[in-house]
């Protein structure tokens, strides 16, 4: 068994989540868990045997103009690897994480390994710019280990940065025992969403890279063939501009801002069809949480989302910006009862056999035990 620390990204988005799920399940198998942030992970929400929590304290000086959380957390990660005998440091995000991570590992008194996993933000959007780019590779290359959380994640990496850097591909997962599909008549009545009606969900932090409004558009195509409801879960820059859109179309009576959600998994058991119709995604873990409770997916063929969605059995991949061919697919799921079943069926087998959470923790574990013995 192993003693772990790790750092995120503490509030809600996608990588924040697995970080977190990672390190409960870690611990359920014995590890010893050290979080090392700012604030503690959103989902961990109780008591956890074998999880620690260390906060990073950021004091602020009037010498300093900004305060200097980078280097609060490398200080707080050099103590813990010393006080706790860490053997690993496992750190989600190159940029700062990794690069803290390895300032970290040469200050404290005894050797940690460095395993760092890329979520997409800091390649496909901080890499663009060039007074990061030496710093993301430095991060990535002085890491002992590196994984990502989709081939096209890799791929992107290694031709963007240059690097020839091994990144193994270790994709994201879903907790099984919170991600499954609970009906629940009472909630739609509450959302006064009619027994006839289709439930279309859109969960994002509503930033420009999700295109809401496509999903906006799409749907008001949609409602017009379909007696149906949107639900736009989530909160961002562009919430405004989505709510003004809405008004705009006229289809305000059927649209739901529901805003930041914790229990998505009950929302997405009254849905029936799933948008993310991105410009940038590296995985798509809101697809694989949707798929798990047997709601097929409709996303755009950007990044790793080919990857997560199986096209024509657990949904469909559209051309980014498309959304007549996404009016199409969408009808093709929600107009035949017996199709919708299948695709739901087949969402929830896929989940099973490619993402199980146990089979995924297990490839972390492996990797772990490859680097302590440097294998
Ligand atoms: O999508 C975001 O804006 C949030 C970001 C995050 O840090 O949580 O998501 C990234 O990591 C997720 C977990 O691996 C992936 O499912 C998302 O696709 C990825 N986002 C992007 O690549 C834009």
């Amino acid at each position: 068994m192993s003693k772990i620390g790790i750092t995120c990204y503490p509030t809600v988005g996608g990588s924040g989540v697995i970080a977190t799920e990672l390190g409960k399940i870690l611990a359920e198998r014995g590890h010893e868990i050290h979080f090392i942030t700012s604030q503690v992970p959103f989902r961990l929400n109780r008591v956890y045997p074998n999880i620690y929590y260390h906060e990073v304290e950021v004091s602020s000086y009037p010498v300093f103009q900004h305060p200097p959380y980078d280097l609060a957390l490398a200080n707080k990660m050099a103590e813990v690897i010393n006080r706790e005998n860490l053997d690993i440091l496992h750190v989600h995000y190159a940029m700062p994480h990794a690069v803290l991570a390895i300032l970290a590992k040469q200050m404290a008194e005894h050797d940690v390994k460095i395993v760092t996993t890329l979520h997409g933000t800091d390649i496909t959007v901080l890499a663009i710019d060039s007074s990061l780019k030496q710093m993301i590779k430095f991060g990535i290359e002085q890491s002992d280990r590196v994984t990502a959380v989709s081939e096209s994640l890799v791929k992107q990496t290694q031709e963007m940065l240059k690097t020839e850097k091994t990144m193994d591909v270790i994709y994201n997962f879903v907790d099984e025992r919170e991600y499954y599909r609970q009906p629940n008549d009472e909630l739609k009545a509450q959302y006064h969403i009619d027994k006839g009606e289709k439930v279309l969900i859109h969960i994002s932090n509503f930033r420009k890279v999700k295109r809401v409004p496509d999903v906006i558009q799409a749907f008001a195509q949609i409602q017009k063939n379909i007696p149906s409801k949107l639900l736009l879960v989530g909160d961002g820059p562009e919430y405004a501009a989505c709510y003004q859109l809405v008004e705009e179309l006229g289809i305000a009576d059927a649209v739901l801002f529901l805003g930041k959600q914790e229990n998505v998994s009950e929302l997405l058991s009254i849905s029936d069809l799933k948008l993310l119709l991105s410009e940038k995604e590296s995985f798509g873990l809101v697809l694989l949480e949707a798929m798990a409770c047997g709601v097929p997916c409709i996303g755009t063929n950007i990044g790793g989302i080919p990857e997560v969605i199986d096209h024509g059995e657990t949904g469909f991949i559209t051309e980014l910006g498309n959304t007549e061919q996404v009016v199409h697919f969408a009808e093709k799921i929600l107009q035949d009862t017996a199709a919708h079943h299948r695709f739901s069926e087949h969402a929830k087998q896929f989940v099973r056999d490619k993402f199980a959470s146990t089979a995924i923790v297990e490839q972390y574990e492996q990797l772990y035990r490859q680097v302590l013995n440097d294998v």
